[in-house]
């Protein structure tokens, strides 16, 4: 063992959130010695970091939620539709605790740098608490949501109030009362949190670069007789949910938009926009596909916000004209909209008159109007899908740089693996549903497939498995062309890095849904790991 290494252990882990607890919790069952590091103080992942007033998830909660152990599934109670993020952070605690999984993990420690080590296939793993882990599997469970961007605005050091990222929010909480707010993005975040900052600051500007579309999430608490029905509903929830696009039971309309009456047509969207949320994406299944469709899906979501808002010059800007509805993921809100008729609140468009600097006591903007602000929220997202990963030094083959080797966006097999990085494994990642999908579902089917191919390597006695590059560069084109197949490339979302000025704009995720993407793993580890090279030496 080389002197340097402090510890030596089959698998090393890196994230606590929901795709790394499950991994810990998953491969430790087969009796792996694994470490575990979360750049976190406690587990949660996102959840732990997006502490913004009304940060809640976008999935139903009795549907984000694991589904491997029933006794869990059972035992835990929801209390709302849509669980708060406080709610989700105590039911990850209620896991890591159920199931031991704090003992496996070093917290509030980055992993910085893993090197592999092409005579044992090792990978050496750095942290920037000074330990060099020596492991024979990296696996990397790092978010795709989890590297903030903060645009770069000229002025901000100079400041004089206070500035927030919705993803970095202070765990004490923020009160602004009494101050004068300027939320910079109209995102998901954005649009959470909007609201509840307008509740309480004497006054709000809202910056919007681009309006987005969002839907009432028709949020409301869980009785005990729903409950009872979820829980007693969970095996065919479940089995609804892996068969489906984004892992949840909801079906959309089997007809095609145009293919019923408008009547129909009218009564299907209502049916989707009362039932709240994203789901509304997926009414018809060619709304995402076909312009005509998503522009009948458009019109109707339209008439309806247009009815929330009382200021026809507001609702004019907060309908977007830029891109097709559900391109970006579509928001799941409580009361936005409403927040605009408010007479605190203030709603600024960025289009052609973008936030030019700040200054010691607000924004001013290119038409050289400014706005005085007390304190300012960046609501403006992240380096989505490649951004944690980046941070990381990850040395391949012959010294190869993971980041060089993505440098044109991200290069996976089934986004799994990639070649000339042997044993190293990357968990709802870029070239997987993740994002499009309820990542709780999707980070069992990562963990689980992980698990039975580890145990295959080891049933053989391989030393390891590399994605081949042949596989590779078909899979890329394979979510490539999956993603030119429907209107998603019209939108500049972050699917495409398009937030982040100079990423390359590449298609990241697979959109072929939840369920053909499990039958595709599974398919490949039924056929031997076809694409990948089960490595002897
Ligand atoms: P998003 O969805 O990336 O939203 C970020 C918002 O910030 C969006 O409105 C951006 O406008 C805006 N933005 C970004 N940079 C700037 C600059 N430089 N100036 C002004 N406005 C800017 O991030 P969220 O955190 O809201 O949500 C991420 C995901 O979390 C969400 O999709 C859910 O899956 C959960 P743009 O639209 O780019 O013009």
């Amino acid at each position: 063992m080389n002197d340097s290494i402090t510890d030596s252990v089959d698998i090393v882990v890196v994230g606590a959130g929901v795709t790394g607890l499950y991994a810990v919790h998953k491969l430790r069952g087969l009796g792996y010695r694994v470490r575990g590091f979360e750049r976190g103080e406690d587990v949660g992942g996102v959840w732990y970091w997006n502490r913004y007033p009304g940060a809640r998830c976008d999935v139903e909660s009795v549907d984000y939620s694991y589904s491997f152990d029933e006794e869990l599934q059972q035992q835990w109670d929801w209390s709302e539709k849509y669980a708060t993020q406080p709610e989700i952070m105590r039911y990850l605690r209620h896991v890591a605790d159920r199931f031991d999984l704090r003992r496996s993990y070093t917290f509030g420690t980055s992993v910085t740098s893993a090197e592999l080590d092409e005579r044992t296939l090792r990978w050496t793993v750095r942290t920037d608490g000074g330990e060099v882990v020596s492991a024979r599997f990296c696996v990397y469970a790092v978010g795709c949501l989890s590297s903030a961007h903060v645009p770069d605005v000229p002025g901000v050091a100079e400041f004089g109030g206070a500035t927030y990222h919705t993803g970095a929010w202070p765990h004490e909480g923020v009160d602004f009362t009494g101050l004068r707010v300027g939320v910079i993005g109209t995102g998901s975040s954005g649009i959470q949190a909007i609201p509840l900052i307008a509740e309480q600051a004497a006054h709000l500007t809202v910056f919007q670069r681009s309006a987005n579309y969002s839907i009432p999430a028709g949020n409301a608490p869980l009785d005990e007789e729903t409950r009872g029905r979820q829980k007693a509903g969970y095996a065919e929830r479940r089995r609804l949910s892996r068969l489906s696009g984004g892992g949840s039971p909801h079906t959309g309309h089997p007809s095609r938009t145009f293919e019923v009456s408008e009547e129909e047509r009218r009564a299907a969207f209502e049916e989707r926009w009362e039932l709240g949320g994203v789901l509304y994406s997926k009414t018809f299944p060619d709304q995402l596909t076909d312009r005509a469709a998503n522009d009948a899906a458009r019109a109707f979501w339209e008439e309806k916000v247009r009815a929330l808002v009382d200021d026809p010059g507001s609702a004019d800007l907060l309908v977007p004209t830029d891109h097709p509805i559900g391109t970006k993921r579509i928001v799941t809100d409580s009361h936005y909209y409403e927040t605009f008729n408010r007479d605190d609140v203030r709603l600024v468009s960025l289009r052609g008159n973008a936030i030019e600097r700040v200054d010691g006591g607000g924004v001013l903007l290119a038409d050289g109007t400014r706005v005085e602000l007390d304190a300012i929220v960046f609501a403006t997202g992240f380096d989505a899908m490649t951004g944690a990963i980046d941070r990381i030094d990850v040395r391949g083959r012959g010294g190869r740089r993971l980041k060089d080797v993505w440098s044109e966006g991200p290069r996976t097999y089934l986004g799994l693996g990639t070649d000339g990085f042997p044993n190293l494994f990357n968990l709802t990642g870029p070239g997987s549903p993740s994002v499009m999908a309820n990542v709780v579902l999707c980070a069992e089917q990562h963990g689980d497939w992980l698990a039975e191919c580890l145990s295959h390597i080891d049933e053989y006695g391989y030393r390891g498995i590399e994605a081949s590059a042949e596989a590779v560069e078909k899979w890329v084109g394979e979510c490539r062309d999956r993603a030119a197949a429907t209107l998603f490339p019209a939108a500049d979302s972050w699917y495409l890095g398009a937030n982040i000025p100079g990423k390359p704009r590449v298609f990241m995720p697979f959109i072929g849904g939840f369920g053909v993407y499990g039958d595709i793993i599974a398919g490949v580890a039924d056929s031997g790991y076809k694409g990948f090279d089960l490595l002897t030496r």
